[in-house]
């Protein structure tokens, strides 16, 4: 083994939209974790692999921390939160403002509580002037005692080469943790489920996305490669549905291409995508549907 290999973990944290999945997706060359304009997109902890001649880094997306209104927002929250002593680098995203507003405070709270370095990454910067950016590093630089501040844009993928070699001198020496063609720790069914939900989100217009889950019923390969996939978009009310499903059935059609065409680039193969629609009230207040729809509260931390 190559004695100056280093390996470890960075967390990507901070208030929801500030573009924590669209710049773990960019330092890792693919797309694994879903991203919309739409908070909160992010529910889970997603595991992906930066691995090059001397180092291996396992960026953990997590979901943005915000005030919590139902259970599911409360398990979000617990899972961002539980990365930050678990991990051997933070990288903490806020927007490109001089602005500190609550949500910020009560982060800086919580990173104040842990000794993990912390890496504070001023995202979003092809929005702003130049200019600007010192301002924005100022007012940080006098809330916390940061390893090192970083602006950078991972849309147009600004500043990039920063964050990776920024991340690569606080991770410890050792040993891959994961071979270096692995990419992320996410099962496929689950990122076909993600895919669905991200075209969900998109689509439809603002009041419906936060409600709605996605399930994977079934997964299977015909002899000729061709993979006949059934998932199931659950809502919380029927006026939901309604809106989903679409007159004659041209939302859920919408739905259903655009994220067979993105499921067929990434499996390499040819998808037969069948959606169905189902109404589950109050479940994001559920413990029994929160498990079942995959957000199991001890387990994903
Ligand atoms: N202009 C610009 N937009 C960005 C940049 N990074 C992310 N975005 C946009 O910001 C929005 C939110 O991005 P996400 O990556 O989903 O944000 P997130 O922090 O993971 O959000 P949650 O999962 O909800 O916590 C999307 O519309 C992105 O396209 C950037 O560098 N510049
Ligand atoms: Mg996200």
């Amino acid at each position: 083994m190559n004695k100056e290999f280093k390996s470890g973990f960075a967390t990507l944290i901070g208030r929801p939209n500030v573009g924590k999945s669209t710049l773990m997706n960019h330092l890792i060359g693919q797309k694994i974790a879903i991203t919309s304009n739409k908070p909160q997109t992010t529910r889970n902890r997603i595991q992906t692999m930066y691995t090059d001649e001397d180092c291996q880094i396992i960026f953990v997306d997590t979901p943005g921390i915000h005030k919590a209104k139902n259970k599911l927002g409360t398990y979000m929250v617990d899972v961002a939160e539980h990365t930050m002593g678990e991990v051997d680098v933070i990288l903490w995203l806020v927007e490109p403002t001089t602005f500190i507003g609550a949500g910020e405070r009560h982060i800086l709270q919580q990173l104040k509580q842990v000794k993990t370095p912390v890496i504070l990454i001023i995202n979003k910067i092809d929005t702003v002037k130049k200019e600007e950016v010192l301002k924005f590093i100022d007012v940080y630089r006098r809330e916390y005692d940061f390893a090192e501040i970083i602006p950078v844009s991972a849309l147009k993928e600004m500043n990039l080469d920063s964050v990776i070699s920024s991340v690569k001198k606080y991770l410890p020496y050792g040993p891959m943790y994961y071979d270096e063609d692995t990419v992320t720790d996410q099962p496929m069914r689950q990122i076909v489920a993600e895919l669905i939900r991200e075209k969900a989100l998109r689509l439809l217009s603002d009041e419906i996305p936060h409600g709605i889950a996605v399930t994977v019923e079934k997964m299977s390969e015909r002899q000729d490669g061709l993979f006949d996939i059934e998932a199931t978009i659950v809502c919380e009310r029927d006026s939901h549905k309604g809106i989903i499903i679409g007159k004659g059935g041209a939302m859920l059609k919408k739905i259903g291409s655009s994220a067979r065409t993105e499921i067929e680039n990434m499996m390499e193969a040819r998808v037969n995508l069948q959606l169905w629609v189902k109404v589950r009230k109050e479940w994001r207040d559920s413990d029994l549907y929160l498990k079942n729809y995959g957000y199991h509260p001890n387990d994903n931390r």
